[in-house]
């Protein structure tokens, strides 16, 4: 198996990053945004391809938000590979790296990716101490300003989906919409990558109203997923978040939408429950080659693209 058909732990992609910055200097730069409770960096690659553009849009890709989702850190590494192989062959990501920037941050909880390499496998949530010292941790995807610990969050400490003292009360959460929040004149399309469950989602979340382009952003992953179900044979759900999956405020995509990037999603890939979050190392490829189906497929087909 191939380096992207296996998992990695932090310090391994660390250096995979620094050695992807050194063997495409032309393409890729390393932007560090912030770095965790922990003090572990967060860095951001900076993919651009080599057409200059007065107006260039960007996308942003995270993976990692959720410790135990290693299949999201892979598909980062993954789709950072395949996007700078396949630069100048493959004509999606031609035109998708001509058109825009892409921001890939592989691991927005590097503490709790690293805790789930160490010592407990099914880690959801960051590893901060805040109030109460008997319970660590604060679900980075209920931390972000959008109806914030309301109903789907909690805001008891012990519980998986602690939503933090207040909104942006963590370094990752924080970093993230720091960035979000100085580049968002530039970035059109928003990915944030989880598992498990094959579902393509979109705001809201964090409420059952629907999003004026509703309409527009079903069409979007249902040609994804149509995409998917023929090369593939796999299905993926897909919808606004609150009637798909649940409703689960103050997510980085509802955030992210709701300060004006109206192309925002959350992909839950492989599975749908056999291995859940311990997907086999065998699976991966399959995985990350759908997931980069469908961010292939919105991002070549939203409007200001064309
Ligand atoms: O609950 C979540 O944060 C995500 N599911 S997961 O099993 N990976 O934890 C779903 C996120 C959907 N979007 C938002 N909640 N904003
Ligand atoms: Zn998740």
């Amino acid at each position: 198996a191939s380096y992207y058909e296996r998992y990695h732990s932090l310090e391994e992609i660390y250096f995979w990053i620094n050695e992807m910055a050194q063997d495409h200097p032309d393409m890729v730069k390393v932007l560090l945004i912030g770095s965790s409770f922990e003090k572990n960096p967060l860095y951001v690659l900076k993919l651009s391809g080599r057409q200059e553009r007065a107006e260039k849009r960007a996308m942003w890709i995270d993976c990692g938000i959720h410790a135990r989702e290693w299949i999201s850190p892979a598909f980062c590494l993954w789709f950072v590979q395949y996007s700078l192989n396949f630069y100048n062959q493959n004509s999606d990501i031609t035109e998708m790296l001509d058109s825009m920037d892409i921001y890939v941050l592989p691991v927005m909880n590097p503490d709790g990716y690293q805790y789930t390499w160490t010592t407990n496998r099914m880690w959801r949530k960051n590893r901060s101490v805040s109030q109460d010292i008997n319970c660590i941790g604060t679900d980075l995807n209920r931390n972000f300003d959008a109806n914030w610990c309301t109903v789907g969050a909690s805001p008891r400490p012990c519980d998986e989906i602690y939503c933090g003292l207040f909104p942006e009360s963590e370094p990752e959460a924080a970093a993230v919409a720091n960035f979000l929040r100085s580049h968002k004149d530039v970035v059109k399309l928003y990915f944030s990558i989880h598992s498990y469950g094959q579902m393509l989602l979109f705001p809201y979340a964090c409420s059952n109203e629907q999003v004026p382009n509703h309409a527009e952003l079903v069409e979007l992953v249902q040609e994804a997923a149509m995409k998917i179900k023929r090369h593939y044979k796999n299905n993926y759900k897909y919808g606004a978040s609150a009637e798909t999956i649940y409703l689960a405020p103050g997510g980085s995509d509802d955030w992210a939408y709701n300060l004006g990037i109206l192309y925002s999603f959350t992909f839950e890939l492989e599975d749908r429950g056999r291995y859940g979050f311990l997907l086999p190392p065998s699976l991966i490829s399959k995985a990350c080659n759908e997931a980069l189906l469908a961010v292939k497929s919105v991002a070549i087909s939203i409007p200001t693209l064309q």
